[in-house]
């Protein structure tokens, strides 16, 4: 029989005694308001009608339920509320049943919480993930995780936010059972007729006791308190979180789960959870790049990497680790030897620390292969040339790939900075031809800038993608330019930067005061971390064509003149004794921005930490606009993701562009048109900020997401 559809995404069906609900909202079953109104439904007619001995919850497609909707936060509330949804699964008089397998995560756990019973099945995640959108569990997960698996195995998963599979729920008794098939249905349906053949009786999470143990439940209460007071530097959920599980300690059941609700509408209240929300949908939006839609990759089963340094090296560990064979060349037998051993060093790394095996080691070292040769590359079907920056040097790479590659090969720079549209028109196949800029270390940081010139054909972009897919990186398709989107933003906020530090800003306290925003490190701390050399070069590269009237200010400049390159000289912007990588401040860099700001004719002001931030902000900003203007990156979130993962900007601010529009983009034209005042040429409006205040818009009416 089956009975009358409450909601298309949530069907009933009677199986014999059985009422079996199955979610189906693709493309995960998050609990958007008609799901929660079709729950509601089932769990009454479940209790209403007489046939009915047991309910079955499952999710159709790949999932269980993979959350509450996370398009609804910060709209307004639409009634049924998932805790109420909750409530109501737990209070049925039928024994309710959950049947987990792919994602059971967030609201999509609560509501199993909830039920009497839970089965998953293997290749199951279950978590409580909201902490990374900068919210706590909000329908009971606070109340119900502890009293089923204890205070310190609640706090654990709520405040990591990670996912565990069926063994360990299973362990740490969140689960019931394990099916032994991956058949969801079947494995339910079994456990449900078990159940009733055993009489099996209603059994509700709130009853369970867990923190029976009062004392050892107050300590583990404590000490993540102290933990999380030390190492959530900023967020605002975490420690909700502890008060929230210290309530399901404190409190009688219902009590807490007002609780729980007072500081869940705090945390979906906050500018963080808007940022992480940004920022969970642009990391998913940069994916759909037009042409990862209008055209199929080209095949990827082999990767060639020109150059061992530390670049290639990091590409070479990214490509194996994803399972591709690499043939590295060099220009000779030691540098391919080099080559070879910085990424020997990496899988050192890992085996010292215990992460890797050393049969792993040769396993992943299997697939690959050096030569000194290019025509070693004439199966691969994609190239990334990590050599010299210098343009006549790439080119002559290039006309190498030209002669070896074999026809539809995928011929990648990945240049930070050069004119790729320069280094494609000068070979035989411009077509072919695109930008790769991976970060360094290029196996650990997740930004791959796909950086398209004009020539090049679509399925190439889509291809670039699929290798990003393949190695796990985040990518984010730029246009050509000087810098791209990230360095060429970079340049401009650390320019910004200096001459704070030459109007009267120590280096120390910019540096502060950007750590104090939420990036891991101050922009002279990045000078040294990366060599100061490296920005030397490049300055004097640029100082021919730089304009005449822009302001230059030199202190860079003299700290590398006396061999001051960072933590790799022992001194930089911080002296590092005895190779230490965390700087102490140095009195004679002090006597040397003094000495400049003289050389300069400035006299030296003080500057707040929020008048810092202001000016590194709006720079940050103004450039990220301009880059968006000229359509170098194809919209204001692209910016935000790439300063999201490859320039430590805090994920809780959402990036650049979001963190504008929160502040406001009024307040942040009128800064750098205050700041005119004193430079008019470094500070000039993007005409798309000035366009966008005009018209009272945000960057977010540019992204054209259904989220924005
Ligand atoms: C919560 O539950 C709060 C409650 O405690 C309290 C409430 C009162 N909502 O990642 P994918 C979309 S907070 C809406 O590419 P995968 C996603 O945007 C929530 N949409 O697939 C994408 O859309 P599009 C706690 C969602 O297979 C599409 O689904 N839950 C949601 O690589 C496919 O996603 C979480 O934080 C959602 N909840 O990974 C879990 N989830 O195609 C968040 C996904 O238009 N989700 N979408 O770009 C995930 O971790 C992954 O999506 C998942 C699937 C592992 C499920």
């Amino acid at each position: 029989m089956t009975l009358p559809l409450s909601a298309d995404v949530v069907t009933r069906e009677l199986r014999g005694k059985v009422l079996l609900v199955t979610i189906d909202h693709p493309p995960v079953n998050a609990l958007s308001a008609d799901v929660r109104r079709g729950l509601l439904a089932a769990i009454e007619a479940a209790d209403a009608e007489p046939a009915i001995g047991a309910v079955l919850l499952i999710g159709a497609g790949r999932n269980f339920i993979a959350g509450a909707d996370i398009r609804e936060f910060g709209k307004p509330p639409v009634a049924p509320a998932l805790p109420d949804i909750c409530n109501r699964i737990e209070a049925c008089s039928k024994p309710v049943i959950a049947a987990l397998h792919g994602a059971a995560l967030g609201g999509g756990l609560e509501v199993a919480l909830a039920a009497h019973y839970r089965i998953a099945v293997d290749g199951a995640k279950l978590g409580l993930p909201e902490v990374q959108l900068g919210l706590l569990p909000g329908a009971g997960g606070t109340q119900r995780t502890p009293r089923l698996i204890g205070a310190q195995a609640a706090l654990d998963l709520i405040l990591s936010g990670r996912h565990v599979g069926a063994q360990e729920a299973l362990a740490l008794g969140l689960i019931d059972r394990i099916g032994t098939s991956d058949d969801i249905l079947a494995e339910g349906l079994a456990y449900v007729h078990e159940l009733l053949a055993a009489h099996a009786p209603v059994r509700r999470t709130r009853d369970a006791a867990a923190l029976a143990d009062r004392a050892a439940s107050a300590a583990a209460i404590a000490t993540a308190r102290a933990q999380t007071a030390k190492q959530s530097r900023g967020l605002f959920s975490p420690l909700k979180i502890v008060d929230a599980v210290e309530a399901a300690l404190e409190q009688p059941f219902d009590e807490g789960l007002k609780t729980e609700r007072k500081l869940f509408l705090q945390c979906l209240d906050s500018p963080q959870r808007a940022g992480l929300v940004h920022a969970f949908f642009a990391e998913r939006e940069v994916l759909k790049a037009p042409e990862t839609r209008d055209a199929k990759p080209r095949a990827l089963n082999a990767l060639g990497v020109i150059g061992g340094g530390t670049m290639g090296a990091g590409i070479a560990v990214a490509a194996l680790d994803a399972g591709l064979p690499v043939t590295m060349i060099e220009r000779d037998g030691a540098a391919l030897a080099r080559g070879r051993a910085h990424i020997e060093k990496v899988y050192d790394g890992l085996i010292a620390k215990g992460r890797m095996s050393a049969e792993k080691k040769a396993a992943t070292l299997a697939r690959w292969n050096g030569s000194t040769s290019y025509d070693a590359l004439a199966h691969v079907d994609l190239v990334i040339e990590a050599v010299f920056e210098d343009l006549d040097v790439k080119k002559a790479v290039f006309a190498e790939l030209d002669r070896v590659c074999k026809p539809g090969a995928v011929l990648a720079t990945n240049t930070s900075y050069l004119d790729i549209d320069a280094i494609a028109a000068s070979i035989s196949r411009p077509a072919d031809v695109i930008g790769l800029h991976f970060f360094s270390p290029a196996n650990i940081m997740k930004l791959l800038e796909v950086v398209v010139p004009k020539q090049v054909s679509v399925d190439v972009v889509a291809t670039a993608f699929e290798l990003a897919k393949k190695l796990r990186k985040t990518p984010v398709r730029a246009g050509v330019c000087d810098g791209f989107i990230g360095n060429r933003v970079l340049a401009v906020y650390r320019a910004a930067a200096d001459a704070l530090m030459e109007d009267g800003a120590s280096p120390y306290q910019i540096d502060a005061a950007v750590r104090a925003f939420g990036f891991p490190m101050g922009p002279f701390q990045v000078v040294d971390l990366a060599g100061g050399d490296i920005g030397w070069a490049a300055r004097k590269r640029r100082a021919a064509t730089r304009d005449p009237q822009a302001r230059y200010v030199q202190i860079a400049d003299r700290l590398c003149e006396r061999g001051w390159f960072g933590q790799k000289s022992g001194r930089g912007f911080y002296l590092y004794p005895e190779g230490s990588r965390s700087g102490t401040p140095d009195p004679e860099v002090e006597a040397i921005v003094d000495a400049e700001r003289q050389r300069a004719g400035i006299t030296p002001r003080s500057f707040t930490d929020d008048e810092i931030i202001r000016r590194y902000m709006a720079a940050m900003i103004n450039e990220g606009a301009n880059v968006v203007h000229e359509g170098i990156a194809l919209r204001p979130l692209d910016v935000d993701v790439t300063f999201l993962y490859g320039y430590g900007f805090p994920r809780y601010r959402g990036g650049p562009m979001k963190y504008a529009d929160m502040v406001g983009l009024p307040t942040i034209l009128a800064d750098i048109r205050a700041f005119a005042k004193e430079d008019p040429l470094f500070w000039r409006p993007s005409p798309l900020l000035v366009d966008l205040v005009e018209r009272g818009a945000d960057f977010a009416s540019l992204n054209h997401t259904a989220h924005a």
